[in-house]
């Protein structure tokens, strides 16, 4: 009996199988799982570090602090807009100053403004600032903060654009 319920089942199947359109495969694309984020159920506020390297379509989130950027390298595609959220969580003011292509600076002092590319201003404790900007032109632009003394002590990044 469980044969039989089994057979029929397999020739509804192969019937439903071979319907109206012998042309395409009848095997319909299952919907793509869908990857929509489940309702947070976290109370706790994230604070996730963000990677060394970050990939920038539209959107960067830098921190600065004593003595370094994060992250200290961002790409970026040429003649894309960019936005970098850049927060001071440091005790100390900084800058995240983006400097010409092939500049390449040891001290403060030489970073004066036709170098600058794009820039904050320089940044007190806890404050944050966003930044829009595009770089046009495919290359390594580095990146200081502009106080002085804060490139030696190991401010500098890197956004790398890519053409
Ligand atoms: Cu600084």
């Amino acid at each position: 009996m469980k044969k039989l319920l089994v057979a029929l089942v397999g020739l509804s199947l192969f019937v439903a199988s071979c319907g109206d359109d012998d042309a395409t495969s009848t095997t319909t694309a299952a919907p793509a799982t869908t990857t929509t984020a489940a309702p947070a159920t976290t109370a706790a506020p994230t604070t996730t570090v963000p990677p060394t390297t970050t990939t920038v379509g539209a959107l960067a989130d830098i921190v600065l602090a004593e003595f370094a950027f994060t992250p200290d390298t961002v790409e970026a595609s040429a003649g894309a807009e960019l936005t970098a959220n850049v927060t001071n969580e440091g005790s100390f003011p900084h800058s995240w100053t983006v400097l010409t292509a092939g500049t390449t600076v040891t001290t403060a002092d030489e970073v004066t403004d036709d170098v600058i590319v794009a820039g904050t201003d320089n940044l007190a404790a806890g404050e944050s600032a966003t930044l829009t900007f595009t770089v046009r032109e495919a290359g390594s632009y580095q990146i200081v903060c502009r106080i002085p003394g804060h490139i030696e002590a190991g401010m500098v990044g890197t956004l790398d654009v890519t053409g």
